[in-house]
């Protein structure tokens, strides 16, 4: 006897839309019925929910959060319970957050720290990218057994000097370790050194406003190391993941290798596609002791809609030349933390908090014509499945998956703010304001109900460690 069907919803995957049952049996999803042969068959489940005129969609996948993460003298204000839990309430039901190598301590120690943070304190499944932070003999050899524990990603930081910075020739003896492992290198690409001394040169000239972080961080700092990254993993044959891109002569630099037929794959986020230098952080926080703005940086930074960035990163979603949108959910409260920066744009914690806006900012891209409804399922859920070793059992709708359903209501409404939707443990929100013609119903994790029509079932410890396997998104 299933456990769960869900009855007459249209079933989206990447490879598109069908109207059908989907019976759940414990963990699993174990068919798709024509609509009604449920009934003719006499199947009698548990529990039934009817999604007439709704969607079901694969379970969210944000392949790059950063729950408490520490940074800038201070920790992102999402734990994994609390950012889990919001991650649920927004349709994803699988994170991928990083386990952090810091300078002078072992990358299995950091590994483990980060498995002790996340257990048995999480709403949905989680998994780990590891920051190399420190590229030396032993985390090169510690890279051999990542892939046993079910990490098959690693990521390397080319901004951030002193912090997680690595230099050419540490990025090209990680690259070849991780060719031959079978690793994904991914890659903060920015020119650290160059933005730290165009920082330094501003603040001299008492330009310490929030929107200066932006200034410092040029797209031109962004296109030269995403080309450099792209070089080295051309030479190195080693597959290459560039995360939260923002700059549109970046994405050309990953169009151009994609021609060229290299495994080199662009990540862009929420707030490249819709918030911009203009808009959040135009003339009013140019402005000395306007500090508004501080609810914006983030690195890369937010960058300039009449430039044309923006569009940009709408355009690599079509062509494929951005395979895919997560977060780099990355919390800070203004209260205590971003004001550590009141008085230099260089002490402001970066990051902004998504994780529980993601799949429905995506579906208004849907709604605008921006996206199909498979492209917003694949850019959300299949493809990060596929690019981090977890296809056919997340990611998908079919039989033998995981039961991680989202039932999504194309005919709702979506009212974020602070007061209004947000359950992130944040005092603002970055998306104040935003309206979307569409809402999460009803969240599934392996079968178990987690958030339903606005109530919330879920518990902390249901979420369960994912190891994953190799890409499977190579050519
Ligand atoms: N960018 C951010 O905005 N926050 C955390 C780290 C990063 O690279
Ligand atoms: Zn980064
Ligand atoms: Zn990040």
């Amino acid at each position: 006897m299933p456990d769960l069907i869900i009855t007459n919803g249209t079933v989206i995957n990447a490879t598109g839309t069908v109207e059908a049952d989907v019976v759940v049996e414990g963990e699993k999803i174990v068919g798709l019925l024509s609509p009604g042969t449920a009934e003719t068959a006499e199947l009698q489940p548990k529990k039934i929910i009817d999604a007439a005129g709704k969607y079901l969609i694969p379970g969210g996948i944000d392949a790059h959060t950063h729950m408490q993460m520490p940074f800038g003298g201070t920790n992102a204000s999402d734990t994994f319970e609390t950012g889990t839990r919001a991650a649920a309430w927004g349709g994803t039901t699988t994170i991928v957050d990083f386990a952090i190598q810091k300078h002078g301590e072992r990358v299995q120690d950091g590994l483990e720290t980060w498995h002790g943070l996340a257990a048995g304190n999480c709403a949905i499944d989680y998994s780990f990218h590891q920051i190399i932070g420190e590229v030396n003999n032993d985390s090169l050899k510690a890279m051999e057994s990542l892939a046993d524990e079910g990490v098959t990603s690693y990521k390397m930081f080319m901004a951030y000097p002193g912090v997680f910075y690595a230099d050419d020739a540490q990025i090209l003896r990680a690259m070849q370790k991780a060719r031959d492992l079978g690793l994904m290198t991914m890659m903060h690409a920015e020119n650290g050194p160059a933005i730290d001394v165009l920082a330094e040169q501003l603040a001299a000239q008492g330009k310490t406003a929030p929107y200066y972080h932006g200034i410092a961080r040029a797209w031109q700092m962004e296109e030269e190391a995403t080309h450099r990254a792209i070089m080295l993993a051309d030479l190195t044959d080693a597959p290459l993941y560039i995360v939260h891109m923002s700059a549109k002569q970046a994405v050309e630099q990953v169009a151009w290798a994609r021609d060229k037929a290299k495994n080199v794959f662009g990540e862009t986020c929420p707030q490249y596609l819709y918030l911009s230098l203009e808009k959040q952080l135009g003339a009013r926080s140019e402005q000395w002791g306007d500090f508004e703005g501080a609810k914006w940086v983030c690195s890369t930074p937010l960058r300039s809609e009449e430039e044309g960035h923006l569009e940009a990163m709408w355009q690599g979603l079509r062509t494929n030349d951005l395979q895919m949108v997560s977060t780099d959910h990355c919390p800070f409260c203004m209260k205590d933390q971003k004001e550590l920066g009141k008085d230099d744009f260089r002490a402001i914690p970066n990051g902004i908090g998504s994780v529980e806006h993601r799949v429905d900012l995506l579906y208004q891209g849907v709604v605008d014509g921006r996206i199909s409804l498979p492209r917003w399922v694949e850019l959300t859920s299949t493809t990060p499945a596929r690019m981090f070793g977890m296809y056919g059992t997340k990611g998908v709708i079919q039989p033998g998956a995981d039961a991680d359903i989202v039932v999504y209501d194309p005919n709702g409404h979506t009212s974020i703010g602070v007061d209004k939707t947000h359950h992130m443990n944040m005092d603002y929100s970055a998306w104040e304001g935003f309206e979307i013609d569409g809402h999460v119903d009803v969240t599934i994790s392996r079968g178990t109900v987690l958030v339903d029509n606005g109530e919330y079932l879920g518990t902390k410890g249901h979420g369960r460690f994912v190891k994953r396997g190799l890409s499977q998104y190579l050519v």
